[in-house]
């Protein structure tokens, strides 16, 4: 296959004003019947060929105007030649013939536990019908759909039903990747909402039967989401209906088909006796995201794929906003942080590098990445800091007002700036352009009362991009005095050249700078300060965010040296810690946060950034040496603190309540190295909500303890896979470094096992390359597993196979002795036959 570049754009040849859909719905024969009503396109001075996508359908027949055509047909593709055309608008009619049943890559028509449901987005409408297939062409979609199942659902409004058939009408234009189609028997749980300017909306989360009483919290995730929306953004919804599907085959988290949005089941379904309190955060938090794309996705798309951070950056940091007004603004921040650290810098840092906007792709499913994601969504944060709240919120209706029902590009996005604030944003562009994380030094002088802070940055190579400019790096600082109190609240410095100094006036005393407020810019700050210093910020700074911050640098510091030079668990570090963990005037879950210790593949990272190289057993070594002297450390108040927190309140999934949870556990698990296991015991056998349960499990496997409790979790929750989820990745991530990859060999080949299901795949795959002592660990286990089964997915399922692979993306970080062997693994998958295209484009990339 091959490649595609951003340069070579050129608008489609045609428009298609209508499309008219009718799917006789069958497992292994399912025929699909198109009208387009289909015009030259005026933008394009040629008299152009007809193209449409298509692959693996079998045509049946093909009319033009009423009469029928043979056009040409490849793998790729149905052509109708220039002259074979009319000069104006036409009609063109396909029939073709597809096999839902045996499709297992789950994109296009595809059938999970007796349900048909479709996934398009980014290219799989063509594996339903021949249709230009790219974002820029949008229609209005009719849908007709036969099959004598009791529910089938499409786009848009209902226009009719009856026994065996449903109708349904868009009134929106929308590409073809926004198309969905699902039909099964399923039960809704219903509600209704009106919307800001009277619009009744009739709400359905469709489940299979039985799961109909696990759907409360994604739809009251729902309704928070579409008032608030109305409330930030002033955006309504524009349906009379709103559809959720929940399937258990499905390739990523979810869908924002219009009007039918399809989700994983896994990020609907929640009880408190099944879903820890992360589940239900990130149920509310996809429900958002996906409904957001109501306006920043659909109502206005993108142009071509390139611009997939136009959607999915804003969407995401609006899904972001959406859970800081929800929950703490200080825990979600850092927790999105802690995220972006471990995904996207990790990302940035190695051979997958690429732009928020990337230049070239072969398969656009790769690069649904945490770069165009996470990092699309710091930029715009970044943009919103520069600019100010007023100005972004001129600017957002400004963008709704030019571009609803177009497919828009990132200039146009930064143009609505650009015309709301008089700014040049060509600098600032950078950050769409140009991979990497920046690099961010900071020197301080203090010289007759004059305080100055010289930053320099430094943008590293990435693949394809040798050479880079200095970006525009929105700098909140704040400034302590020597007793703690702050004497210049946060401002932000503006920084736009390579280095750059700031000057601070009327300081009676040298002040201890709190840098990077808020993480206001996606970069590694490389500050050396001393561990009293960072000792001092977490015991005062004012800003949430970097009080965690500071401790985090501080534990990131005495674990790089623990592991690189033998040295031992810093005092500071553990008094600090003490003072932050019983400090009761904290929010709980601030506390359960910074008693959390960075991953161990974080250390690897900063290491490596050291210009060193990571030994992933003695990271490993390191990490656990600091909870056993922290354990230590805090000593009885912990049993106090456990049992302070251990009340009898009933179940609710608020933040307020899961904080409380969260630093139970975090106390749970310290207990446990103390006492080897036993209240972790007695809590597993308490436990009254599925985040105890896990916690105490968790606890337990991390002290060699909880075989009795395994059992007996599976006896419980066997039936429920998503549960068992949970069962199969705490073995894996608690498995020790030598028998980690033998442990989910065991998991996944199980007898009953369904591998091929994405979410089981990946639970075991993923915890394994999670695990990161036990996937680097020297004999080469871990490497070898997740290389095997990436070949046993791929010829099922290339896009998860895909997707998986960069478990490996950090192999050039190791010694020699590690890199061989990745190497030979990344090249055993490089020489299979019949490899598809996504993991061949993947595995190619990582090896540079
Ligand atoms: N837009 C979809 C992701 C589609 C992924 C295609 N490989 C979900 C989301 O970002 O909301
Ligand atoms: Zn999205």
């Amino acid at each position: 296959q091959k490649t595609v570049y951003l340069a070579d754009y050129l608008p489609y040849s045609h428009l298609i004003d209508k499309v008219d859909l009718t799917f006789r719905l069958h497992p292994t024969a399912t025929r699909v019947l198109a009208r387009l009503n289909i015009r030259p396109n005026p933008a394009r001075k040629d008299r152009d060929h007809l193209r449409l996508d298509g692959e693996g359908l079998k045509l049946v027949s093909c009319r033009l105007d009423g009469q029928a055509i043979t056009p040409t047909l490849d793998a790729r593709s149905l052509t109708i030649a220039a002259h074979e055309l009319p000069v104006g608008a036409f009609t063109l009619e396909t029939e073709v013939e597809i096999a839902p049943e045996g499709n297992t890559a789950l994109e296009g028509l595809y059938m999970s536990n007796g349900m048909y449901c479709t996934q398009c987005e980014a290219e799989g409408f063509r594996k339903i019908t021949y249709y230009p297939d790219r974002p820029d062409v949008m229609s209005r979609f009719k849908v007709r759909i036969e099959s004598d199942l009791p529910v089938l659902l499409s786009n848009g409004n209902p226009a009719g039903q009856g026994q065996g058939w449903a109708e349904w009408d868009d009134p929106w234009p929308k590409p073809a990747y926004l198309f969905a189609l699902v039909a099964g028997d399923l039960r809704a749980h219903s509600a209704k909402f009106v919307t800001a300017s009277g619009r009744p909306v009739d709400l359905n989360i469709w489940v299979r039967p039985g799961d109909e009483d696990r759907c409360a919290y994604a739809m009251d995730s729902l309704i928070r989401s579409m008032r608030w929306d109305e409330q930030v953004y002033g955006r309504e919804y524009d349906l009379d209906v709103f559809n959720i599907v929940a399937v258990d085959d499905f390739n990523m988290g979810a869908m924002e088909n219009k009007g039918l949005n399809i989700f994983n089941s896994r990020y609907v379904l929640a009880s408190p006796d099944t879903a820890t309190d992360d589940d239900y955060a990130r149920i509310e938090a996809i429900i958002a995201h996906e409904y957001f794309h109501n306006w920043t996705g659909n109502r206005i798309t993108c142009r071509d794929w390139f611009q997939l951070c136009l959607k999915e950056g804003l969407t995401v940091f609006r899904d972001h906003q959406f859970s800081a007004d929800m929950r703490s603004p200080a825990v979600r921040r850092i927790e999105d942080v802690v995220t972006l650290r471990s995904r996207q810098f990790r990302e940035d840092d190695g051979p997958l590098a690429h732009p928020v906007r990337p230049e070239s792709f072969v398969e656009i499913n790769n690069f649904y990445t945490a770069t165009v994601y996470e990092k699309g969504a710091e930029v715009i944060g970044m943009l919103k800091s520069l600019v100010g709240d007023q100005a972004y919120q001129r600017a957002l209706d400004l963008y709704f007002d030019r571009h609803d029902g177009e497919a828009a590009t990132i200039e146009d996005w930064l143009k609505v700036f650009e015309d709301v604030t008089g700014r040049d944003l060509s600098q600032f562009k950078l950050w769409y352009t140009e991979a990497g994380t920046p690099r961010l030094k900071v020197e301080e002088a203090w010289n007759d009362g004059i305080y100055t802070l010289t930053f320099t940055q430094k943008n590293p190579p990435t693949p394809g991009q040798p050479v880079k400019q200095p970006k525009v790096i929105p700098i909140k600082v704040g400034l302590l005095n020597p007793n703690g109190d702050e004497v210049v609240p946060t401002i932000m410095l503006e920084m736009t050249r390579a280095k750059q100094s700031f000057r601070f006036e009327g300081l009676a005393a040298k002040p201890v700078p709190s840098i990077l407020r808020g993480f206001s810019a996606p970069v590694v700050l490389e500050r050396k300060a001393p561990p009293e210093e960072r000792a001092f910020l977490l015991a005062h700074d004012t800003d949430a965010f970097n009080k965690w911050e500071a401790g985090r640098a501080l534990a990131k510091e005495v674990m790089a040296a623990m592991a690189l030079k033998g040295a031992p668990v810093s005092p500071a570090w553990l008094d600090a810690l003490a003072a932050v963990t019983f400090d009761d005037t904290l929010d709980p879950a601030f506390r359960a946060l910074c008693l959390r210790l960075p991953a161990e593949d974080d250390i690897a990272q900063t290491i490596h950034a050291m210009g060193r190289i990571p030994d992933p057993a003695r990271i490993h070594a390191a990490r656990r040496e600091m909870a056993g002297a922290l354990a230590i450390r805090l000593g009885e108040g912990l049993s106090r603190l456990y049992r302070d927190l251990d009340d009898n309140a009933p179940f609710s999934p608020s933040a307020a309540q899961a904080g409380r949870r969260a630093l139970k556990i975090a106390a749970l698990g310290l207990l446990s190295r103390r006492d080897g296991g036993r209240l972790a015991a007695s809590a597993f056998a308490r436990a009254r909500s599925m985040t105890e349960e896990v916690g105490a499990l968790s606890a337990l496997l991390e002290v060699g303890q909880g075989q009795a409790e395994l059992v007996s979790f599976a006896a419980r929750w066997g039936r429920d896979a998503n549960v068992m989820d949970k069962w199969h990745a705490l073995q894996i991530a608690h498995a020790e470094p030598a028998e980690a990859a033998a442990v989910a060999a065991r998991l996944i080949g199980a007898p009953g096992f369904d591998w091929k299901n994405p979410n089981r795949f990946r639970t075991v795959i993923g915890a394994l390359a999670a695990n990161h002592a036990g996937f680097h660990h020297r004999s080469g286990a871990g490497y070898r597993l997740v290389a095997d089964w990436l070949l046993k997915l791929d010829p099922l399922n290339p896009q998860t196979a895909a997707r998986v692979s960069t478990a490996f993306e950090t192999w050039p970080r190791y010694d020699a002795a590690r890199r061989k062997r990745a190497r030979a693994e990344l090249e055993r998958i490089l020489a299979a036959p019949d490899l598809s295209s996504d993991l061949r484009e993947m595995v190619e990339r990582m090896l540079g």
